[in-house]
């Protein structure tokens, strides 16, 4: 066992001196659906530009999708009611406009192929958000992943004139809390020798997964900075979270992560979404309806001969704001037991988040792999 650990070691090493390191690119396009807003209506720049979903019931109910810089200053953030960003911006020449989603998938679907022309791997995530796995093309040069950042965003601006935020890191973990950590037009990059110093002081809710509950019960046991996490003993976070999660937490506290950016499309998924009889939090109502759901996306699956690794529930809240959670599943499956199981798990913590009532539910599954391709895997492993 120990002879094969170093020969895994030194092959590590190996690769890095040939290969050079990994490099991993996350952009995450600027206040994006006003931006958009901004890109067909320059005169909006300088305003506080206010999207939301209008839900129609009174003139200003609903939520904000998003709104631009100016308009943040004023407390005006995705997820209030319009009505209360209304009123943040009372006195002020304000711009509100109801999302539009086909034209922001336009422009989306346009930078989006640009990014990935300048990609080895290339993975969407979401309309406004892309992974790039850059190694080969920049042989494992940071300096040269900088360089060809600048290059892509210039580019972008002057053929499409949005501007979005870079993180560069050794993985998808590291790009992502570093894109998260310079915005609007930001680039932040984070060698593999800066991971730990780079992490060390931010509170542990911005490691992706860890939201307002857990950080509250991380801060109970003393936990506040990632820093706090990396040092904690893995156990006792074994006995507090479970063993997955403990031992994510403590691998993503120390900057660890080996997800590779899978080549995978965002329409790549099957997904089914319902209206509800009437709002609701509990859990059977909701889960009643998710097996319907579930029983028409399995029938979907088999047809096409695949496996799923990544589920997710989408809720859409009693006024129209939209939240969301997924997770990817330590092996792909097509088992209809366990995408009940993981819709309910994913359910159970998105109600336990807010107490605000859902209006409509859906479910989503994706990252497919066929049937054929993972016994093809198999035997050539074996
Ligand atoms: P985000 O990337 O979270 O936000 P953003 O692009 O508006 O702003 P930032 O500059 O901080 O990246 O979300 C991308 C788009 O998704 C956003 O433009 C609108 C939409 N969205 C919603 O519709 N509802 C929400 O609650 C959130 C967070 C986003
Ligand atoms: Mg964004």
């Amino acid at each position: 066992m120990k002879g094969l650990t170093s020969i895994l070691i030194i092959n590590k090493i190996w690769r890095k001196v040939l290969v050079g390191s990994t490099i991993i690119l996350l952009a995450d396009l600027d206040y994006f659906f006003a931006q958009c807003e901004e890109l067909r209506n320059p005169d909006l720049k300088i305003k506080p530009v206010v999207v939301g979903v209008y839900s129609g019931r009174t003139q200003d109910s609903g939520a904000v999708s998003t709104a631009n810089y100016v308009a943040r200053k004023y407390g005006v953030n995705s997820g209030i009611p319009l009505h209360l960003a209304r009123k943040r911006l009372q006195n002020v020449d304000a711009v509100f406009l109801p999302v539009d989603y086909k034209y922001y998938k336009h422009i989306s679907d346009e930078i989006m192929a640009q990014l990935r022309s300048y990609s080895d791997l290339f993975e969407q995530v979401g309309i406004d958000e892309a992974y790039l796995d850059v190694s080969k093309k920049v042989q494992g040069s940071f300096k040269a992943a900088g360089l060809l950042v600048e290059k892509i965003k210039n580019e972008v601006k002057k053929k499409i004139g949005i501007s979005f935020s870079m993180g560069i890191g050794p993985n998808k973990l590291v790009a992502k809390i570093a894109a998260d950590s310079n915005k609007p037009d930001g680039l932040t990059i984070v060698k593999p020798s800066n991971v730990n110093s780079f992490l060390e002081s931010l509170p542990v809710s911005r490691l992706p997964g860890i939201g307002k509950k857990t950080s509250q019960k991380m801060n109970l046991l003393g936990i506040n900075t990632i820093g706090d996490l990396a040092h904690y003993d893995v156990q006792s976070l074994i006995d507090s979270f479970g063993r997955n999660l403990g031992v994510y937490y403590h691998n993503s506290a120390n900057g660890v992560n080996n997800e590779p950016v899978h080549e995978a499309n965002e329409a790549e998924s099957i997904s089914r979404i319902s209206t509800l009889k009437e709002n609701t939090r509990d859990l059977s109502a909701l889960l009643d309806k998710t097996d319907q759901l579930i029983l028409s996306i399995h029938r979907d699956l088999l047809n096409r001969n695949s496996k799923f690794k990544r589920v997710g529930v989408i809720a859409i809240m009693a006024n129209l704001s939209v939240r969301s959670k997924s997770k990817t599943l330590l092996s792909s499956s097509d088992q209809i037991d366990l995408l009940k199981k993981s819709v309910q798990n994913l359910l159970e913590s998105l109600i336990g988040e807010s107490e605000m009532k859902i209006r409509r539910i859906g479910v989503k599954i994706s990252e497919f792999t066929s049937n054929k391709e993972t016994q093809k895997q198999l035997s050539s492993y074996f």
